[in-house]
């Protein structure tokens, strides 16, 4: 075991299927979920290993484009997969979910276009999609700032009378994802306290992947996340991030509990970040590659994979079309990306607050006459 071991998420961790595909037995941590996966079909499984796949193909496409110069930055969920398509399959439409930068799985999930997560890394607009068309608010950069959105608007739908109704079409629940590197943040804290005080209908969602950029979990806090959820005052429960069954499931009975009134819920999922911070960080400068390989073994994809195919949940031609489907969809991504225009370089200041603000306006003014000078000078 190494000093600090990064990969056993020990004998609270909720888990289904083992790093071979296996279906585990039942144990105290999963036997409250196993009725919901249980309970699951063996489309539900083609269609979540076709999430799984087709997510993972949007983010290496993501990284392609960076490469190729048509994005400045991105940030690669690689390794995260399960962990999001799990989560964000078990929310229902009414649900609303408030990422951190890295959610492209979630965005998958509520329907957000895929080629409209480019635009803020291609540096176009500031966000790309209506956050009220799919209930997926824009991505925050803000380390942990999302936790308080989400918990005011949570508070919110308790007070529109959302909660706890009995109508399976209107009680909302709020999801609030962050990362490991969240947790230690004001805002974080801040929004835990008031979820927990206001009994808001709200699951957070931490994606441990082990590592904030360059910090390891051991110099961001000594009680993991899940149990720091019950000093707060209520319940955290740690999910195996690669188990997609697993996480789909914990997340569906914190959602249910949160819609019902009976308040929030923490899950963490444990996982890995398999590539870098973004594609403007060097892991190999403070990672051993002896961890990478040990989570290689956990890969969400190969774990669903194999797991199907000892049910017999899929045959050989079902994994070749979603990956003909796969081919297809990055094509269509790459051409998006490509095809984005340039914006009115003035508009940039457009939204930044809800009304006209005089300083807004002077720099606005300020720089349409640089821009103007160009012209002038017959460019
Ligand atoms: C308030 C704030 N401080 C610092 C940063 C710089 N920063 C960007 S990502 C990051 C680490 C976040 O780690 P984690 O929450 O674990 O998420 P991950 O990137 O691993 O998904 C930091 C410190 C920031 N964006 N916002
Ligand atoms: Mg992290």
């Amino acid at each position: 075991m190494m000093e600090h071991d990064i990969t056993d998420g020990g004998p609270d961790m909720v888990q289904f299927v083992d790093g071979d595909g296996n279906r585990l037995e039942t144990t105290e941590a999963n036997a409250p979920y196993a009725k919901i996966v249980e309970d699951m079909t063996s489309e539900d499984a083609r269609s979540m290993y076709r999430d799984l796949v087709l997510v993972r193909r949007v983010d290496a496409e993501g990284f392609a484009l960076q490469r190729q110069g048509e994005l400045g930055l991105w940030p690669s969920l690689l390794g995260q997969e399960a962990a999001q398509v799990g989560a964000g399959r078990a929310m229902r439409p009414q649900d609303y979910a408030f990422p951190g930068y890295r959610e492209h799985g979630v965005a998958w999930c509520r329907g957000v276009p895929p080629e409209n997560l480019l635009g803020i890394f291609r540096g176009v607009n500031h966000g790309g999609w209506d956050s009220n068309a799919n209930n997926f608010h824009l991505y925050t950069i803000v380390i942990g700032n999302q936790m308080l959105h989400a918990t005011g608007y949570a508070m919110g739908v308790q007070r529109d009378g959302k909660v706890g109704t009995g109508d399976p079409d209107r009680d909302t629940a709020v999801m609030a994802f962050t990362g490991d590197g969240g947790t230690a943040q004001g805002d974080y804290n801040e929004a835990l306290v008031f979820a927990s005080v206001s009994n808001a209908p709200l699951v957070f969602f931490v994606q441990n992947n082990q590592w904030a950029i360059s910090e390891p979990n051991y110099k961001q806090f000594r009680i993991p996340p899940y149990l720091r959820a019950r000093g707060f005052g209520f319940p955290g429960v740690r999910v195996d991030g690669n188990d997609v069954l697993a996480v789909y499931a914990v997340t569906k009975a914190a959602l249910d509990a949160a819609r019902a009134g009976q308040g929030p819920t923490l899950i963490e999922a444990f996982t890995y970040r398999m590539g870098a911070h973004t594609t403007s960080d060097d892991p190999t400068k403070y990672r051993p590659a002896a961890e990478l390989d040990i989570w290689k073994e956990k890969d969400p994809i190969k774990r669903m994979r194999g797991f199907m195919e000892t049910k017999g949940h899929a045959d050989a031609s079902f994994f070749e079309q979603i990956d003909a489907e796969a081919d297809e969809l990055a094509a269509r991504i790459r051409k998006a990306c490509q095809e984005m225009p340039d914006p009115d370089l003035r508009t940039m200041f457009d939204h930044t607050y809800a009304e006209e603000h005089p300083v807004i306006e002077a720099e606005k003014a300020e720089f349409s006459a640089y821009l103007d000078s160009f012209e002038e000078a017959g460019r």
